[in-house]
């Protein structure tokens, strides 16, 4: 494959697996998060020649805006966009979280996601090219009280009418649903997860289709435990 992919949230996680995957699979990468180091050390492991680095805060449209100006410069085009950075926070149900933790994680996972989206797009409309999502398990069903399943409900939604926007140009949408995942999101490593590899195969398998087929959605949870 030579297709150039950008990933948000490429510092840690989901992101950082899906960029070593792509990069096994031949992709060029544009790697985005706020964590400069990360961003560098992993683009040393990856191969420096192949790998464009973006240090960026997903809630800054200037930022985004030259994260992609920068990509066209350096890879001369766009083919998939992982629109992946996300945060958690604010446990404690409507009546009871730190509803101050409520802005950062609603800019980040919604207005951040449709930032990285309105920058991408034009490219993306010239390559034909492929949008993923990090919605989320719980952008499905419900966490009670939770404003970080609202969110990833506001992702899924997202993903639902940016399908219809861009119906009839050949681009294709498709939201990663993942169930918990083993990833830095968590301060303490949950008991029962799966790996961020599980979730980078999901995004090889959705990038690899052929053109004529368009996985929508791929909801990706841990086996229940054995009993
Ligand atoms: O977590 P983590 P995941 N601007 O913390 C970046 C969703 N999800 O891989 O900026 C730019 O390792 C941050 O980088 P940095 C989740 O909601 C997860 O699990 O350097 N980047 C880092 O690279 C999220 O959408 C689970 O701090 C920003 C990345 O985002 C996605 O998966 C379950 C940023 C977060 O990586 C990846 O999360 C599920 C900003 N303002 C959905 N803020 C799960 N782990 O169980 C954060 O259903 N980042």
């Amino acid at each position: 494959r030579d297709g150039v992919l950008l990933i948000t949230g490429a510092s840690s996680g989901i992101g950082a697996a899906t960029a070593r995957s792509a990069a096994r699979e031949g992709y060029k990468l544009v790697l985005a998060a706020r964590s400069s180091d990360k961003l560098t050390a992993l683009a040393q492991e990856l191969g420096p020649e192949n790998v464009l680095t973006c240090q960026l805060d997903v809630t800054n449209m200037e930022q985004q805006q030259a994260m992609v100006e920068q990509a066209l410069e350096t890879f001369g085009r766009l083919d998939a966009v992982f629109a992946n950075a996300g945060r958690g926070g604010s446990p404690g149900g409507f009546s009871g979280a730190d509803h101050d933790a409520w802005r950062e994680m609603i800019l980040t996972n919604v207005y951040g996601v449709g930032l990285t989206l309105q920058a991408c797009l034009p490219a993306l409309k010239r390559s034909k090219g492929h949008v993923l999502l990090t919605g989320s398990a719980a952008g499905r069903a419900t966490i009670p009280g939770s404003m970080y399943s609202a969110t990833k409900w506001a992702v899924t939604g997202i993903g639902y009418n940016l399908r219809e926007e861009l119906r009839g140009t050949g681009m294709r949408v498709t939201l990663i649903e993942p169930g918990m995942v083993d990833t830095p999101f968590f301060d303490e490593p949950p008991e029962h997860a799966l790996e961020d590899r599980d979730i980078a195969s999901a995004v090889i398998y959705a990038l690899s289709q052929p053109a004529h087929v368009d996985v929508n959605e791929i909801l990706v949870r841990p086996t229940p435990p054995v009993e």
